[in-house]
């Protein structure tokens, strides 16, 4: 029985993949790195460290770890930068409906986000009252794919994680989601989320009581 709804930050409530994108586009110019659109996909949900290494994969040259963790700070503090400048109108449009109706339909709501940056997203976004339980980078220690955060969510909840339904706008989170034993909504393109059980174009197409009537009771 369907009894809560864990959402994804960036890319399903937020539009902050294109700022982590940018980012990721101004260091990989500096180190003459290609970065094309399949690349970026594949980075996409997965923690910083790990996105990194996707896009060195195809770097001139290798990178020792203390060189990645230059690296890494450097993305880092650009993108730090760029969300500081966001507030709640960067909200994707139909994002707090979206969360709002999962709440007024019975349901708990929690938030999964493999970003570090969560906390501080939360507080420009003003989303903090939306969610019974908060679950980012700092309370895990594996990363989308592994269902880490997903699990660690519905125990936030205090339920079995297959009363729960995850939404993501990345491959690994969805995978995530399947690995943790919940169904999982995709909000995105269906060549990329391929994966999940029901796709949607965007959060605003976010139906609770459809998504209900399909899950069944
Ligand atoms: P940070 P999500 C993820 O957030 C992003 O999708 C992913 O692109 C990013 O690399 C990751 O957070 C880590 O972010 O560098 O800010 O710790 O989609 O799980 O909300
Ligand atoms: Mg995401």
């Amino acid at each position: 029985e369907l009894k809560a709804v864990v959402f994804d930050l960036d890319g399903v409530l937020a539009d902050t993949a294109v700022l982590h994108r940018a980012a990721w586009q101004q260091l990989a110019a500096e180190i003459d790195a290609p970065l094309d659109e399949a690349t970026a996909e594949r980075m996409k949900g997965v923690d910083r460290m790990g996105s990194l290494e996707i896009l060195l994969e195809h770097a001139p040259r290798r990178y020792g770890d203390a060189e990645k963790a230059e690296l890494a700070a450097r993305k880092n503090a650009r993108y730090a930068e760029l969300i500081e400048h966001l507030d709640p109108n960067n909200l994707l449009p139909g994002a707090r409906a979206a969360v709002e109706s999962v709440r007024h339909a019975g349901l708990k709501t929690a938030l999964a986000s493999a970003s570090r940056n969560a906390p501080r997203l939360i507080e420009r976004l003003g989303i903090a009252d939306l969610f019974d339980y908060v679950v980012d980078a700092s309370h895990i220690t594996h990363s989308k794919p592994d269902p880490e955060i997903y699990l660690a969510a519905a125990a936030g909840l205090g339920l079995a994680p297959a009363d729960c339904l995850g939404v993501e706008d990345a491959a690994a989170g969805i995978a995530s989601i399947h690995a943790a034993g919940m169904a999982a909504v995709g909000i995105g393109r269906a060549d990329a989320l391929a994966e999940a059980d029901v796709l949607l174009p965007n959060i605003a197409a976010f139906d609770i009581d459809r998504i209900r009537t399909k899950s069944g009771p």
